[in-house]
């Protein structure tokens, strides 16, 4: 019976899904913690590009990894396995390669490492409100972004989207108003508002293939603690 509802409930959203879920999702699942890296998956990860001293690749391209999508969290743990961690877009050069990865290859959504300081431990930081316009981050390093209203220092253009579900520019914490769910994942989404290839914010349950980069603090732990391991 409960089985059957379940099922039932499954099927109600499968239905009435577009781009945003009506039903709350329950995979805010508790518990769940950054994997630690694997040496011998760090000596053999994927290099299927390099820019300015790191190796990327494109889970896509992975032959194991091609038909999965992932949510934001499990997305930053593949990638950790291989000592790398979620794409993070400090410049527009590199922001450039990976637009044009994503319209080579006619991939229509990516996870990056990008994420809103919203939780515990973002409190009481004046520097970070309004959140939606100086809350952001690169969670694989750390990095503040530049303010989302505003052209990157260095940058030509505004990588966020001009428009979304609201039709109002990014980010926009769109799915809060109909299920109660942040946008607090930053997502590159390829057209999905006839608006080009452009940041959105996305509540971190969606899932999506994702790029991952090196991390020099994973690379160097695991150099450290494994002498000799060529990675
Ligand atoms: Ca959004």
């Amino acid at each position: 019976m409960k089985l059957a509802l379940i099922v039932l409930a499954a099927c109600a959203a499968a239905v009435a899904t577009p781009a945003i879920n009506q039903i709350r999702p329950v995979s805010n699942r508790p518990g769940r913690f950054l994997s630690l890296p694997n040496p011998q998956k760090c000596a053999n990860r994927p290099k299927q590009f390099f820019f300015r001293g790191h190796n990327y690749f494109f889970t896509g391209h992975v032959p194991e990894l091609a038909n999965r999508k992932f949510d934001w969290l499990d997305g930053r743990n593949i990638c950790r396995e291989y000592c790398m961690d979620l794409v993070s877009l400090e410049t527009q050069e590199e922001n450039n390669m990976i637009f044009r990865l994503i319209q080579q290859n006619d991939v229509p959504y990516i996870w990056t490492s990008g994420r809103l300081c919203d939780f515990k431990g973002c409190e009481n930081r004046a520097d970070l409100e309004p959140k939606n316009i100086y809350g952001w981050f690169w969670s694989a390093n750390r990095e503040k972004m530049a303010p989302t209203n505003q052209v990157p220092n260095g940058w030509g253009y505004n990588p966020w989207s001009s428009t979304g579900h609201k039709k109002q520019r990014q980010p926009d914490n769109a799915e809060f108003d109909i299920n109660g769910t942040s946008e607090s994942c930053l997502s590159i989404l390829n057209n999905v508002y006839n608006d080009g290839i452009a940041w959105h914010d996305v509540a971190c349950y969606h899932e999506k293939p994702v790029v991952c980069e090196d991390s020099e603090e994973l690379l160097n732990y695991v150099a450290a603690t494994n002498r000799g391991l060529r990675l």
